[in-house]
């Protein structure tokens, strides 16, 4: 069982054996983000992911995250694609554009190619607030951010499979 892991799911939650996820991280703040990539591949691997079923791809920096990951969602090869960066105030006047467009254009990724898109983006005011949310006193977002694309991979297939049979969700 992984440290990280949320109890309620534990053990309930499985990812389906031909699924397969794309993470793109970003390389700035590698020093955050490298620590949310590894909770996010073990989240990945706790919920039945394959090692081999796992595609990583890296981009400069936040900003550069939502066309990365339209790119990924638009392939049809994954359940489901984790984006992960550390935007933290406190270095940058830029942090409401950057954190912003991020924010907006992964959601969009999601939305115009239906495919989960999930938002592992540390968004906080110090170095210290980034570090405890990546393996730190608050958990690793990457491991959170690996559930949530499990969940709704699952989700999403389940919905498309009772919509094509005629039946409720
Ligand atoms: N990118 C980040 O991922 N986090 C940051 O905190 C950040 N700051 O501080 O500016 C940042 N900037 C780089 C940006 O994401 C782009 O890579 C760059 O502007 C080139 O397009």
């Amino acid at each position: 069982m992984s440290r990280h892991s949320p109890p309620s799911l534990q053990g309930t939650l499985v990812a389906a054996p031909d699924a397969h996820f794309a993470i793109c991280a970003a390389r700035f703040n590698d020093q955050i983000v490298s620590r949310l990539l590894a909770g996010a591949i073990e989240g990945l691997a706790s919920f039945g992911v394959d090692e081999s079923h796992i595609s990583v791809v890296r981009v400069p920096g936040a900003w550069e995250l939502p066309l990365a990951c339209a790119e990924l969602a638009k392939t049809g090869r994954y359940a489901a694609v984790i984006a992960l960066g550390a935007v933290i105030r406190g270095e940058t006047p830029h942090f409401d554009y950057v954190a912003g467009q991020a924010a907006t254009g992964l959601a969009r990724a999601a939305l115009d190619s239906g495919v989960p898109v999930i938002f592992g983006v540390l968004t906080t005011d110090s170095v210290e607030h980034a570090e405890a949310r990546a393996g730190g006193k608050d958990g690793n977002k990457g491991f959170d951010a690996a559930q949530a694309a499990v969940e709704m991979a699952n989700l999403t297939t389940a919905i498309r499979a009772a919509g094509s049979r005629g039946e409720r969700t």
